[in-house]
């Protein structure tokens, strides 16, 4: 058998190999509280814990468990934290999005030569089970990626953690199996200085862009281009907020969160109308489209698999493109401020972002934004 490695057959290297999400960590008031919400709602499961009981002794981390999807919930044990300082400007808020790779310190020099901000040196972390390897860079806002190096570890999470069981409360996970995406609001004008962060120090490529044209409702409107690595396993888009008649959502998240942050996560499931029960069943709260939104929609996407019924009875959207078809819905915002919230998304095919559904959805959030009287 021959192997070709012709040079002109070869793809241009991706100097910036991630084998995908390694985990998403919040800085919150009351991680034991946070940690409980994402189980009983969300259906995570209980999986490592650092804090007083670990030998630290001024922060706290609960990590949960579902599928392939890691949270840490952290929060400060004292005062004047660098923790406790990031939930006063910003709220609860995704601080770290942890990629997997397969040699930390590589992506880290890369990056930073590359023009990325350091956050945190490379630091080596051993216990009992191996070592792991973690160093992290800045991105928009305060929010931070760390790469994460565990091929020499064979532990529950990370050193540090030790294992966290609840025999007693262990509610069912509700099918959420992997980061999707993960959605980045910037500022004014801010969208393509990150698009070209993106691009030149983290090796990633912009698969696609919607303009104020195609994301503007009678009243609000914003821009977005999404940002996918090498392998396609992470994608990040970005948006910014564009001039409309009323306040663009963006900018309602970039004034309550006070600054550039994570707008969404979106979690895939392979079977929605299941999950979106279940999660409903466990009191979490989705944005709802009008009815008449269904009327409409056979048209437009064809024929599916699954009833129109159950869709309209959760509020589920629907849209096609030439690879397939998806199905999405939207969380309220998970904090008071109104800033993150969740995706839920059934990929069927398309490989797209609902395009389809943005007019639909943007006037549920402007519904919502006159509810807060936040829509001027
Ligand atoms: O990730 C996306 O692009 C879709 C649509 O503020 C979307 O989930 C885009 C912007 C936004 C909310 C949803
Ligand atoms: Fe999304």
């Amino acid at each position: 058998m021959v192997t070709s490695t012709l040079p002109q057959e070869k793809e241009v290297k991706d100097f910036m190999p991630i084998n995908g999400t390694d985990y998403v960590e919040l800085y919150v008031g009351n991680s034991k509280q946070a940690a409980h919400f994402y189980k009983t709602a969300f259906g995570f499961q209980s999986f490592a814990y650092a804090g007083l009981e670990t030998g630290l002794k001024d922060r706290e981390s609960y990590v949960v468990i579902q599928d392939k999807i890691r949270l840490i919930l952290t929060s400060p044990l004292r005062s004047g934290t660098e923790i406790g300082k990031h939930i006063d400007t910003h709220g609860d808020g995704i601080k770290v999005v942890a990629l997997w790779v397969e040699d930390a310190r590589y992506a880290y020099e890369t990056a930073v030569a590359r023009g990325a901000k350091s956050y945190m040196d490379p630091k080596v972390e051993k216990d009992e089970h191996g070592q792991v390897v973690r160093a992290g860079i800045y991105t928009y806002g305060e929010t931070v990626h760390i790469f994460v190096e565990r091929k020499d570890y064979n532990g529950t999470f990370l050193p540090g953690f030790k294992k966290w069981e609840t025999p007693d409360y262990n509610p069912a996970p509700t099918g959420l199996k992997y980061v999707d995406h993960m959605v980045g609001n910037v500022g004014w004008d801010r969208m393509n200085h990150w698009v070209e962060f993106y691009e030149n120090v983290m090796g990633f490529k912009n698969i696609l862009s919607f303009d104020d044209e195609d994301i503007s409702t009678e009243y609000t409107a914003l821009m977005s281009k999404v940002m996918s690595n090498g392998n396609g396993r992470i994608k990040f888009p970005i948006n910014e907020p564009a001039e409309g008649k009323k306040k663009s959502q963006v900018e309602e998240y970039l004034d309550f969160y006070e600054g550039e942050g994570v707008q969404h996560v979106a979690v895939a499931t392979n079977d929605i109308i299941k999950t979106v029960r279940d999660l409903r069943s466990r009191g979490v709260e989705f944005l709802r489209v009008p009815d008449t939104y269904y009327e409409a929609v056979t048209d437009r996407v064809g024929q599916i698999d699954e009833d129109i019924a159950p869709l309209k009875e959760l509020g589920i959207l629907v849209d096609r493109d030439d690879e397939g078809y998806l199905l999405q819905i939207f969380t309220r915002p998970v904090e008071p401020r109104p800033t993150m919230f969740f995706e839920i998304i059934q990929r069927k095919g398309a490989q797209s972002f609902g395009k389809g559904n943005f007019k639909a959805l943007f006037e549920a959030i402007e519904r919502e934004q006159e509810l807060r009287g936040t829509l001027h």
